[in-house]
C-alpha cells in the first residue's frame, strides 16, 4: 500500500513539474515573440566614431597657422534612421559645436566622448560646426558634414 502511495506521490511531482515546464515555456516563448515585434525594424542606430585633431604649419613670413578638424570630416547616412556620434576630444580643450539643419548641438572636451543621437528626415548635407574654432579671420574654420542620403 505504501510503495502504490509513493508511486503515485511520484506521478503527480512529475505532472507538477511537467505542468510547470509547459507554462514557464509558453510565458518565455510569448515574451520572445513579444520582445521581437516591440523592436522597430530600423531601429539600430548607425554608429560612426569621430576624433577632433589640428593641423599647424609655419607661414614663410614665420607666422604659425593652426587648424581644428574633425577626422572623419564627412559622415554619410541614411534618412529616417538614427544616427549616433561619438565624437572623442584628442586637439583642443572645448569644442562647442552645432550640426546646423539638424537642431543638434553639444561640447567636445579633450580626453572625453561626447555621444550625440538625432534621426535626420531630409536628406541634404549638414555642417557641423565648431562655435568656438569659427572665425572667419583665420580663414580655417572647424567644420564637418553630416550628409544624409
Ligand atoms: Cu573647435
Amino acid at each position: 500500500m505504501s510503495k502504490v502511495m509513493f508511486i503515485s506521490k511520484r506521478k503527480i511531482q512529475w505532472y507538477i513539474v511537467a505542468a510547470a515546464l509547459v507554462v514557464f515555456g509558453g510565458a518565455y516563448i510569448g515574451w520572445q515573440q513579444t520582445k521581437a515585434a516591440s523592436a522597430p525594424i530600423s531601429a539600430e542606430p548607425q554608429v560612426y566614431q569621430i576624433v577632433t585633431g589640428e593641423f599647424s604649419t609655419t607661414m614663410d613670413n614665420g607666422k604659425q597657422l593652426e587648424a581644428y578638424v574633425f577626422s572623419p570630416d564627412t559622415i554619410i547616412v541614411k534618412k529616417n534612421q538614427p544616427v549616433e556620434l561619438r565624437i572623442t576630444g584628442v586637439s583642443g580643450q572645448s569644442h562647442p559645436f552645432v550640426i546646423e539643419g539638424l537642431g543638434v548641438k553639444g561640447t567636445i572636451n579633450k580626453g572625453k566622448t561626447t555621444v550625440v543621437r538625432f534621426t535626420p528626415t531630409q536628406a541634404g548635407t549638414y555642417p557641423i560646426i565648431c562655435e568656438t574654432h569659427n572665425d572667419p579671420k583665420t580663414g580655417v574654420p572647424m567644420v564637418g558634414y553630416v550628409v544624409v542620403q
